[in-house]
Protein backbone atom coordinates (compact mmCIF):
# COMPACT_ATOMS: atom_id res chain seq x y z
CA UNK A 1 0.00 0.00 0.00
CA UNK A 2 2.49 2.85 -1.40
CA UNK A 3 -0.35 5.41 -1.00
CA UNK A 4 -1.21 4.71 2.30
CA UNK A 5 2.22 5.41 3.47
CA UNK A 6 2.78 8.34 1.24
CA UNK A 7 -0.39 10.20 3.19
CA UNK A 8 0.53 9.01 6.72
CA UNK A 9 3.64 10.55 6.13
CA UNK A 10 2.33 13.56 5.26
CA UNK A 11 0.27 13.76 8.20
CA UNK A 12 2.99 13.36 10.56
CA UNK A 13 2.39 15.48 13.85
CA UNK A 14 3.89 16.95 16.77
CA UNK A 15 4.59 14.28 19.51
CA UNK A 16 7.34 15.53 21.82
CA UNK A 17 9.11 18.51 22.02
CA UNK A 18 13.08 18.57 23.71
CA UNK A 19 15.34 21.17 25.15
CA UNK A 20 18.49 21.64 26.69
CA UNK A 21 21.20 24.53 27.53
CA UNK A 22 24.67 24.29 25.07
CA UNK A 23 27.62 26.28 25.06
CA UNK A 24 27.76 28.43 21.74
CA UNK A 25 30.87 29.53 19.69
CA UNK A 26 31.33 32.73 22.63
CA UNK A 27 31.11 29.82 25.59
CA UNK A 28 27.60 31.45 26.55
CA UNK A 29 24.38 29.08 26.79
CA UNK A 30 21.88 28.83 23.91
CA UNK A 31 19.35 25.99 23.26
CA UNK A 32 19.32 22.82 21.43
CA UNK A 33 16.22 21.94 20.70
CA UNK A 34 14.36 19.03 19.28
CA UNK A 35 10.71 18.23 17.91
CA UNK A 36 9.97 14.54 17.90
CA UNK A 37 7.08 13.74 15.64
CA UNK A 38 4.64 10.15 15.55
CA UNK A 39 6.37 9.13 12.44
CA UNK A 40 9.97 8.59 14.03
CA UNK A 41 11.19 11.26 12.55
CA UNK A 42 13.51 14.15 14.67
CA UNK A 43 14.28 17.69 13.97
CA UNK A 44 16.23 19.82 16.04
CA UNK A 45 18.50 23.36 15.77
CA UNK A 46 20.06 25.92 18.02
CA UNK A 47 20.20 29.21 17.99
CA UNK A 48 22.43 31.76 17.60
CA UNK A 49 22.92 34.94 19.78
CA UNK A 50 23.70 38.74 18.40
CA UNK A 51 26.12 40.91 20.25
CA UNK A 52 25.43 44.50 18.56
CA UNK A 53 21.77 43.66 18.88
CA UNK A 54 19.02 46.91 17.23
CA UNK A 55 16.69 47.57 20.00
CA UNK A 56 13.51 46.72 17.77
CA UNK A 57 14.55 42.94 17.83
CA UNK A 58 12.88 40.43 19.62
CA UNK A 59 13.66 39.53 23.05
CA UNK A 60 16.24 37.15 23.93
CA UNK A 61 15.19 35.42 27.22
CA UNK A 62 18.33 34.89 30.04
CA UNK A 63 17.72 33.77 33.07
CA UNK A 64 19.82 36.64 34.59
CA UNK A 65 20.84 34.74 37.40
CA UNK A 66 24.09 36.12 38.91
CA UNK A 67 24.71 32.88 40.10
CA UNK A 68 25.29 31.14 36.36
CA UNK A 69 26.93 32.37 33.32
CA UNK A 70 26.75 35.94 34.46
CA UNK A 71 23.22 35.50 34.35
CA UNK A 72 22.95 34.33 30.72
CA UNK A 73 21.72 31.37 31.22
CA UNK A 74 18.62 29.79 29.51
CA UNK A 75 16.86 27.53 31.15
CA UNK A 76 13.68 29.91 31.56
CA UNK A 77 13.39 29.90 27.86
CA UNK A 78 14.05 25.60 28.16
CA UNK A 79 11.21 25.28 30.81
CA UNK A 80 9.18 27.93 28.15
CA UNK A 81 9.56 25.13 25.25
CA UNK A 82 9.29 21.83 27.19
CA UNK A 83 6.17 23.47 28.64
CA UNK A 84 3.77 25.75 27.55
CA UNK A 85 4.62 25.37 23.93
CA UNK A 86 5.08 21.96 23.99
CA UNK A 87 1.41 21.66 25.27
CA UNK A 88 0.02 23.98 22.65
CA UNK A 89 1.85 22.09 19.64
CA UNK A 90 1.25 18.58 20.34
CA UNK A 91 -0.64 16.88 18.13
CA UNK A 92 -0.28 19.85 15.38
CA UNK A 93 0.55 18.66 11.52
CA UNK A 94 4.24 19.22 11.25
CA UNK A 95 3.93 20.71 7.88
CA UNK A 96 1.83 23.59 9.19
CA UNK A 97 4.29 26.21 9.79
CA UNK A 98 2.33 29.07 9.72
CA UNK A 99 -0.30 27.71 12.26
CA UNK A 100 2.41 26.33 14.64
CA UNK A 101 4.29 29.55 14.92
CA UNK A 102 0.98 31.41 14.86
CA UNK A 103 0.04 29.25 17.76
CA UNK A 104 3.49 30.07 19.63
CA UNK A 105 2.87 33.89 19.00
CA UNK A 106 -0.74 34.30 19.84
CA UNK A 107 0.70 32.20 23.75
CA UNK A 108 3.77 34.56 23.95
CA UNK A 109 1.24 37.96 23.15
CA UNK A 110 3.68 40.63 23.21
CA UNK A 111 4.63 42.37 20.60
CA UNK A 112 8.81 41.24 21.03
CA UNK A 113 8.09 37.79 21.84
CA UNK A 114 9.75 38.59 25.81
CA UNK A 115 7.08 36.37 27.40
CA UNK A 116 8.29 33.13 26.17
CA UNK A 117 10.97 34.42 24.70
CA UNK A 118 12.30 35.07 20.74
CA UNK A 119 15.11 32.26 21.77
CA UNK A 120 12.62 30.21 23.08
CA UNK A 121 10.10 30.25 20.01
CA UNK A 122 13.08 30.47 17.23
CA UNK A 123 14.31 27.27 18.23
CA UNK A 124 11.14 25.32 17.98
CA UNK A 125 9.93 27.40 14.84
CA UNK A 126 13.24 26.07 12.91
CA UNK A 127 13.31 22.52 14.27
CA UNK A 128 9.57 22.24 13.26
CA UNK A 129 11.01 22.99 9.42
CA UNK A 130 13.61 20.43 10.06
CA UNK A 131 11.54 17.43 11.28
CA UNK A 132 9.29 18.44 8.50
CA UNK A 133 11.85 18.07 5.89
CA UNK A 134 12.89 14.56 7.49
CA UNK A 135 9.38 13.56 7.57
CA UNK A 136 9.03 14.27 3.81
CA UNK A 137 12.70 12.90 3.51
CA UNK A 138 13.28 16.39 1.51
CA UNK A 139 16.46 18.10 1.88
CA UNK A 140 15.94 21.16 4.64
CA UNK A 141 16.50 23.48 1.47
CA UNK A 142 13.84 22.11 -1.06
CA UNK A 143 11.21 21.61 1.84
CA UNK A 144 11.19 25.51 2.33
CA UNK A 145 10.35 26.03 -1.17
CA UNK A 146 7.02 25.01 -0.39
CA UNK A 147 6.74 27.82 2.70
CA UNK A 148 7.71 30.30 0.34
CA UNK A 149 4.85 29.51 -2.46
CA UNK A 150 7.76 28.49 -4.64
CA UNK A 151 6.76 25.83 -7.13
CA UNK A 152 8.72 22.28 -6.41
CA UNK A 153 10.64 22.48 -9.58
CA UNK A 154 12.14 26.31 -9.13
CA UNK A 155 15.68 26.48 -9.63
CA UNK A 156 18.24 27.46 -7.17
CA UNK A 157 20.39 30.14 -7.20
CA UNK A 158 24.14 29.93 -4.72
CA UNK A 159 24.24 33.15 -2.82
CA UNK A 160 27.49 34.75 -2.72
CA UNK A 161 29.52 34.85 0.21
CA UNK A 162 30.14 37.95 2.22
CA UNK A 163 33.29 36.60 4.23
CA UNK A 164 34.48 38.75 7.76
CA UNK A 165 38.27 38.65 7.55
CA UNK A 166 38.98 41.75 9.95
CA UNK A 167 36.92 42.47 12.80
CA UNK A 168 36.36 45.36 15.44
CA UNK A 169 33.54 46.76 17.56
CA UNK A 170 32.00 44.65 19.73
CA UNK A 171 32.96 41.51 18.31
CA UNK A 172 37.03 41.90 18.87
CA UNK A 173 39.39 43.80 21.27
CA UNK A 174 41.66 44.88 18.53
CA UNK A 175 40.93 48.56 18.98
CA UNK A 176 38.82 48.89 15.31
CA UNK A 177 35.76 50.38 15.84
CA UNK A 178 34.13 49.43 12.49
CA UNK A 179 32.62 45.92 13.59
CA UNK A 180 33.43 43.75 9.95
CA UNK A 181 35.58 44.25 7.31
CA UNK A 182 34.54 41.49 4.33
CA UNK A 183 35.80 40.44 0.92
CA UNK A 184 32.55 39.65 -1.48
CA UNK A 185 32.64 37.88 -5.08
CA UNK A 186 31.97 40.09 -7.60
CA UNK A 187 30.22 37.32 -9.31
CA UNK A 188 30.94 33.51 -8.87
CA UNK A 189 31.21 30.52 -11.16
CA UNK A 190 30.36 28.86 -7.96
CA UNK A 191 30.36 28.43 -4.44
CA UNK A 192 33.18 25.96 -4.49
CA UNK A 193 35.44 29.00 -6.25
CA UNK A 194 34.25 31.63 -3.71
CA UNK A 195 35.07 29.30 -1.20
CA UNK A 196 38.86 28.82 -2.47
CA UNK A 197 39.51 32.38 -3.10
CA UNK A 198 38.49 33.10 0.40
CA UNK A 199 40.77 30.44 1.56
CA UNK A 200 43.42 31.99 -0.59
CA UNK A 201 42.84 35.73 1.08
CA UNK A 202 42.94 34.46 4.46
CA UNK A 203 46.08 32.69 4.04
CA UNK A 204 47.66 36.30 1.84
CA UNK A 205 46.21 38.76 5.30
CA UNK A 206 48.10 36.52 7.23
CA UNK A 207 51.12 37.31 5.73
CA UNK A 208 50.03 40.97 5.61
CA UNK A 209 49.60 41.18 9.06
CA UNK A 210 52.89 39.39 9.65
CA UNK A 211 54.73 42.08 7.71
CA UNK A 212 53.37 44.81 9.11
CA UNK A 213 54.51 43.22 12.91
CA UNK A 214 50.77 43.39 13.60
CA UNK A 215 49.08 41.35 16.23
CA UNK A 216 45.77 39.66 15.21
CA UNK A 217 44.37 37.22 17.70
CA UNK A 218 40.64 35.74 16.19
CA UNK A 219 37.37 37.78 16.95
CA UNK A 220 34.09 36.45 17.91
CA UNK A 221 33.11 35.25 14.02
CA UNK A 222 36.98 33.68 12.96
CA UNK A 223 38.04 37.44 11.58
CA UNK A 224 41.52 38.64 12.64
CA UNK A 225 40.82 41.02 15.16
CA UNK A 226 43.63 43.10 13.73
CA UNK A 227 45.16 45.51 17.03
CA UNK A 228 45.16 48.68 15.14
CA UNK A 229 43.03 52.10 15.73
CA UNK A 230 42.92 53.26 12.09
CA UNK A 231 39.57 51.85 10.33
CA UNK A 232 40.63 52.65 7.13
CA UNK A 233 44.50 50.76 7.96
CA UNK A 234 42.63 47.73 8.12
CA UNK A 235 40.71 48.31 4.76
CA UNK A 236 44.21 48.92 3.20
CA UNK A 237 45.62 45.88 5.05
CA UNK A 238 42.61 43.83 3.46
CA UNK A 239 42.70 45.69 0.10
CA UNK A 240 46.63 44.27 0.02
CA UNK A 241 45.83 41.08 1.15
CA UNK A 242 43.25 40.80 -2.07
CA UNK A 243 46.00 42.09 -4.13
CA UNK A 244 48.68 39.51 -2.71
CA UNK A 245 46.06 36.70 -3.33
CA UNK A 246 46.06 38.17 -6.95
CA UNK A 247 42.17 38.79 -6.59
CA UNK A 248 41.71 42.37 -7.25
CA UNK A 249 39.31 41.67 -10.57
CA UNK A 250 37.66 38.81 -8.32
CA UNK A 251 36.95 40.48 -4.68
CA UNK A 252 35.81 43.45 -3.44
CA UNK A 253 35.53 44.99 -0.12
CA UNK A 254 32.36 45.90 2.24
CA UNK A 255 32.11 46.89 5.73
CA UNK A 256 29.53 46.63 8.80
CA UNK A 257 29.67 49.54 10.32
CA UNK A 258 27.53 48.59 13.19
CA UNK A 259 27.31 52.50 13.94
CA UNK A 260 25.06 52.34 16.78
CA UNK A 261 28.31 51.47 18.48
CA UNK A 262 29.59 54.40 17.45
CA UNK A 263 26.78 56.75 17.91
CA UNK A 264 25.92 59.22 21.05
CA UNK A 265 22.48 60.94 20.44
CA UNK A 266 22.99 61.96 16.90
CA UNK A 267 27.07 62.66 16.89
CA UNK A 268 29.07 59.57 15.99
CA UNK A 269 32.86 59.24 17.10
CA UNK A 270 35.46 56.58 15.73
CA UNK A 271 39.37 56.51 15.97
CA UNK A 272 39.99 57.49 12.64
CA UNK A 273 39.30 61.03 13.44
CA UNK A 274 39.49 63.74 16.44
CA UNK A 275 36.74 64.50 18.18
CA UNK A 276 32.79 63.82 16.87
CA UNK A 277 31.26 64.37 13.24
CA UNK A 278 27.74 65.19 13.05
CA UNK A 279 25.63 63.20 10.42
CA UNK A 280 26.02 65.62 7.75
CA UNK A 281 30.02 64.99 8.42
CA UNK A 282 29.80 61.58 8.65
CA UNK A 283 28.06 60.82 5.33
CA UNK A 284 31.08 63.04 3.74
CA UNK A 285 33.72 60.87 5.33
CA UNK A 286 31.81 58.12 4.46
CA UNK A 287 31.44 58.65 0.92
CA UNK A 288 34.88 59.48 0.65
CA UNK A 289 36.08 56.58 2.36
CA UNK A 290 33.97 54.42 -0.27
CA UNK A 291 35.37 56.48 -3.35
CA UNK A 292 38.84 56.04 -2.60
CA UNK A 293 38.41 52.63 -1.83
CA UNK A 294 36.27 51.15 -3.80
CA UNK A 295 34.02 50.08 -1.31
CA UNK A 296 31.19 47.47 -2.50
CA UNK A 297 28.87 47.67 0.71
CA UNK A 298 28.17 49.64 3.78
CA UNK A 299 26.13 47.86 6.02
CA UNK A 300 24.54 49.86 9.82
CA UNK A 301 26.79 52.72 8.12
CA UNK A 302 23.89 55.10 10.67
CA UNK A 303 22.40 54.65 14.19
CA UNK A 304 19.03 53.01 13.55
CA UNK A 305 17.23 56.02 14.03
CA UNK A 306 18.93 58.64 11.56
CA UNK A 307 17.02 58.14 9.45
CA UNK A 308 17.67 60.67 7.29
CA UNK A 309 21.32 60.22 7.19
CA UNK A 310 20.50 56.76 5.37
CA UNK A 311 18.62 58.86 3.14
CA UNK A 312 21.08 61.32 2.13
CA UNK A 313 23.96 58.60 1.96
CA UNK A 314 21.71 56.68 -0.46
CA UNK A 315 21.09 59.59 -2.71
CA UNK A 316 25.17 60.11 -2.74
CA UNK A 317 26.28 56.65 -2.96
CA UNK A 318 23.69 54.49 -4.36
CA UNK A 319 23.68 52.21 -6.82
CA UNK A 320 27.87 52.51 -7.08
CA UNK A 321 27.71 51.02 -3.23
CA UNK A 322 25.27 48.69 -1.79
CA UNK A 323 23.96 50.37 1.60
CA UNK A 324 22.51 47.19 3.85
CA UNK A 325 20.21 48.18 6.37
CA UNK A 326 20.66 45.39 9.84
CA UNK A 327 20.24 46.87 12.85
CA UNK A 328 17.61 49.80 10.92
CA UNK A 329 15.37 46.87 9.95
CA UNK A 330 16.01 43.88 12.55
CA UNK A 331 14.27 41.18 10.38
CA UNK A 332 11.11 43.17 11.16
CA UNK A 333 8.80 43.85 8.17
CA UNK A 334 7.18 46.70 9.71
CA UNK A 335 10.29 48.52 9.85
CA UNK A 336 11.15 47.14 6.77
CA UNK A 337 8.19 48.61 5.24
CA UNK A 338 9.10 52.01 6.88
CA UNK A 339 13.20 51.70 5.38
CA UNK A 340 11.26 50.92 1.78
CA UNK A 341 9.04 54.00 1.44
CA UNK A 342 11.81 56.80 2.88
CA UNK A 343 14.45 54.36 0.09
CA UNK A 344 17.14 54.39 2.78
CA UNK A 345 18.82 50.82 2.23
CA UNK A 346 19.13 49.11 -0.99
CA UNK A 347 20.04 45.75 1.00
CA UNK A 348 18.69 43.97 4.00
CA UNK A 349 20.42 41.48 6.66
CA UNK A 350 17.92 38.53 7.32
CA UNK A 351 18.46 36.94 10.85
CA UNK A 352 15.52 34.74 12.11
CA UNK A 353 16.54 35.23 15.57
CA UNK A 354 16.19 39.29 15.35
CA UNK A 355 12.00 38.27 14.16
CA UNK A 356 11.53 35.04 16.69
CA UNK A 357 10.03 32.87 13.56
CA UNK A 358 10.68 31.25 10.60
CA UNK A 359 7.41 32.56 8.87
CA UNK A 360 7.61 35.92 9.62
CA UNK A 361 11.38 35.54 8.41
CA UNK A 362 10.29 34.86 5.17
CA UNK A 363 7.48 37.28 5.17
CA UNK A 364 10.07 39.86 5.74
CA UNK A 365 12.01 38.52 2.80
CA UNK A 366 9.48 38.21 0.53
CA UNK A 367 8.87 41.77 0.52
CA UNK A 368 12.25 42.89 0.56
CA UNK A 369 12.33 41.09 -2.38
CA UNK A 370 9.25 42.41 -3.86
CA UNK A 371 10.98 45.77 -3.37
CA UNK A 372 13.82 44.64 -5.30
CA UNK A 373 15.91 45.02 -2.22
CA UNK A 374 19.21 42.55 -2.11
CA UNK A 375 19.21 40.27 0.66
CA UNK A 376 21.97 39.16 2.79
CA UNK A 377 20.93 35.71 4.85
CA UNK A 378 23.01 36.58 8.38
CA UNK A 379 24.68 34.49 11.28
CA UNK A 380 25.16 35.99 14.29
CA UNK A 381 28.42 36.31 16.30
CA UNK A 382 27.36 33.93 18.72
CA UNK A 383 27.11 30.89 16.61
CA UNK A 384 26.68 26.77 17.22
CA UNK A 385 27.46 24.18 14.45
CA UNK A 386 24.02 24.58 13.32
CA UNK A 387 23.57 25.28 9.56
CA UNK A 388 19.86 26.09 8.79
CA UNK A 389 20.82 29.60 7.67
CA UNK A 390 22.47 28.17 4.63
CA UNK A 391 19.51 26.59 3.59
CA UNK A 392 17.84 29.55 4.03
CA UNK A 393 19.80 31.47 2.23
CA UNK A 394 19.33 29.19 -1.21
CA UNK A 395 15.93 28.27 -0.79
CA UNK A 396 15.49 32.44 -0.51
CA UNK A 397 17.50 33.17 -3.37
CA UNK A 398 19.36 35.19 -1.66
CA UNK A 399 21.73 37.55 -2.95
CA UNK A 400 24.23 37.06 -0.58
CA UNK A 401 25.10 35.33 2.40
CA UNK A 402 27.34 36.43 5.89
CA UNK A 403 28.80 33.17 7.38
CA UNK A 404 31.78 34.77 9.02
CA UNK A 405 35.16 33.48 8.34
CA UNK A 406 35.70 29.43 7.27
CA UNK A 407 38.48 29.45 10.27
CA UNK A 408 35.96 29.19 13.49
CA UNK A 409 34.32 25.91 13.28
CA UNK A 410 30.86 26.95 14.02
CA UNK A 411 31.08 29.12 10.46
CA UNK A 412 32.60 26.70 8.64
CA UNK A 413 29.81 24.43 8.83
CA UNK A 414 27.73 26.75 6.97
CA UNK A 415 30.51 27.03 4.16
CA UNK A 416 30.26 23.60 4.14
CA UNK A 417 26.50 23.08 4.13
CA UNK A 418 26.10 25.25 1.36
CA UNK A 419 29.24 23.24 -0.52
CA UNK A 420 27.39 20.51 0.11
CA UNK A 421 24.25 21.64 -1.27
CA UNK A 422 25.93 23.17 -4.19
CA UNK A 423 26.88 19.74 -4.67
CA UNK A 424 23.59 18.02 -4.61
CA UNK A 425 22.42 20.98 -7.57
CA UNK A 426 25.05 19.90 -9.49
CA UNK A 427 24.72 16.00 -9.48
CA UNK A 428 20.83 16.52 -9.85
C1 LIG B 1 25.93 41.83 12.52
C2 LIG B 1 26.07 40.55 13.29
C3 LIG B 1 26.62 39.38 12.56
P1 LIG B 1 25.73 40.45 15.84
O1 LIG B 1 25.97 42.92 13.11
O2 LIG B 1 25.71 41.81 11.32
O3 LIG B 1 27.83 39.61 11.96
O4 LIG B 1 26.64 40.73 14.55
O5 LIG B 1 25.24 39.04 15.72
O6 LIG B 1 26.63 40.66 17.01
O7 LIG B 1 24.61 41.42 15.79
MG1 LIG C 1 25.33 43.98 11.10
Amino acid sequence: MPFEGLRLNLMAVIEKIESREILDSRGDPTLKTTVFLDDGSVGETCVPSGASVGTNEALELRDKDPQRYGGRGVLKAIENVQGPIQKALREVEITDQNKIDEIMRQLDGTENKRKLGANAILSVSLAVAVAAAVSQKTPLFKYLRGLFNLPAKSDFLMPLPMANLIEGGKHAKGGLDFQEFMVVPKDQASFAESFKKIKRVIEALKEVIRERGLEAPFGDEGGLALASSSNEEAIVILKEAVHKAGLEKDLVVGLDLAANTLCDGRVYSFSDIKGTLDSTAFINFLTNLCQKHNLFSLEDPFSEEDWSAWQQLMERLTPATLIIADDLTTTNTRRLCKAINQKVASGVIVKPNQVGTLTETIEFILKAKEAGLKVVVSHRSGETKDTFVSDLAVTAGADFVKIGSPIQEERLEKYKRLLAIEKELTNG
